[in-house]
């Protein structure tokens, strides 16, 4: 019997709005969480996780995927220290591994998780969206960062543009923006300062993406056939956005930079995160073409839209109204589906998650109480689109 795909939620903590047995009722059986709370860099104790997967299941509830194992700067840069955070990392991958837990999403973004300009951005229904606005990074690039090479990173009329919204912002204005982009990790409520973002910034005058590309492959060539040996499927998810922010490199970001880099390290262990929304963000990306390419290697699938505005800005959307065709992307999960069935492969029921959702209806009265993106309903919403979609769309490929 062909498995569906396995519906996943991901879950930062009681201390961000929703508990596990919200999360049950949202359809997902899966739960995509982290040991939040540990420092990036340190070992994640085999007891931790075990704890924190009893508590998972004790709400009848299966901890499928790891969302994030965080790479530490010093790998990302691959300064003095890094051995030693990479021999971290690995027994951190080995403890996940003991508890049962075997598949691992994780980025190699520099300084910054996923990065927008406002978490509250209206859309028309009357619930809330989160919106990258390229003049809006401009801005804080230029007149709060005060970062010397920033002007050669806008065109005049970006930096017109950017001048005209700093000039009308007010300081409060002023202070949520650059809350909203130096905003850390992701289940933390984190937000790195302008002289701490400057220093991390620093690390990085000679790196470019060649360099930040062999940092990747060699922490793929240690730390895979380790993965490897213990049966944990890496995957990498994509930068978001796509390109590059404040002059730092970004390397998982096109079809081409992710090919050159995933085939250094041929392993199936060596996987993607597939995010439908973090790749779209640059409209020459092709979805499809991608997923095609790398679909053996995907092991986790974040799905999401966007509607593209001007060049470089955009803001998401309900799922199936936006720039991407999550349907034809969903025929393709489908497929691949179908594919691992027919070989007798174990890793049918790919994850899948609705990776963000609208703040809308009683929770946006709650909206400080969760992580943005990450509230109940629009997620929910999110996630039974999807589960609509694969289930017509099963039908029509299946019968
Ligand atoms: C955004 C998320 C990302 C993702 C990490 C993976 O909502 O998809 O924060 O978790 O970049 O390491």
């Amino acid at each position: 019997m062909m498995e569906y795909l396995e519906k996943t939620f991901r879950w930062f903590g009681p201390d961000f709005g929703i508990t596990l047995n919200d999360v049950k009722q949202t359809g997902a059986t899966g739960v995509v969480t982290a040991l939040y709370n540990v420092p990036i860099g340190e070992v994640w104790s085999r007891e931790e996780i075990k704890r924190l997967k009893k508590k998972i299941e004790s709400s009848g509830l299966k901890w499928s995927v790891v969302e994030s194992v965080n790479v530490h700067e010093s790998i990302k840069t691959s300064s003095a220290n890094s051995k030693e955070y990479i021999i971290n990392y690995i027994e951190t991958l080995h403890n996940l591994s003991e508890n049962g837990i075997k598949t691992v999403c994780y980025n190699f973004m520099p300084i910054l998780d996923w990065t927008r300009t406002d978490l509250f951005f209206p859309l028309k229904n009357g619930s809330y969206s989160l919106r990258y606005f390229k003049s809006a990074i401009a801005a804080f690039d230029l007149f709060l960062l005060n970062r010397k090479d920033a002007i050669n990173n806008y065109n005049s009329n970006t930096i017109d543009e950017a001048k005209t919204l700093f000039d009308n912002l007010s300081e409060e204005e002023k202070g949520t923006l650059k809350d909203t982009i130096m905003a850390g990790v992701p289940g933390t409520r984190d937000v790195f300062s302008i002289e701490e973002f400057k220093s991390r910034h620093a690390e990085y005058i000679s790196i470019d993406d060649i360099q930040l590309k062999k940092n990747l492959v060699n922490f793929h060539k240690k730390v895979i056939p380790e993965a490897e040996s213990i049966g944990v499927k890496m995957c990498i998810h994509p930068d978001d956005p796509p390109f590059s922010i404040f002059g730092l490199p970004r390397v998982i970001n096109n079809i081409s930079n992710i090919e050159n880099i995933l085939r250094k390290v041929p392993s199936y262990y060596n996987g993607l995160t597939f995010c439908s929304g973090s790749l779209a963000a640059n409209p020459k990306n092709n979805l499809a073409k991608i997923f095609r390419l790398f679909s053996e290697r995907v092991h986790f699938i974040h799905l999401r839209n966007i509607q593209l505005e001007e060049d470089k800005s955009f803001f998401e959307t309900d799922h199936l109204n936006g720039s991407i065709n999550l349907a034809e992307i969903m025929e393709l999960i489908i497929q691949e589906q179908l594919r691992r069935y027919s070989e007798g492969s174990r890793d049918v029921n790919i994850p899948i998650r609705s990776d963000h959702g609208p703040l809308m209806l009683g929770d946006i009265k709650l909206k400080e109480k969760f992580y943005p993106g990450y509230s109940t309903i629009g997620r929910m919403k999110g996630l039974a689109q999807l589960t609509g979609l694969e289930l017509g769309l099963r039908h029509k490929i299946c019968s």
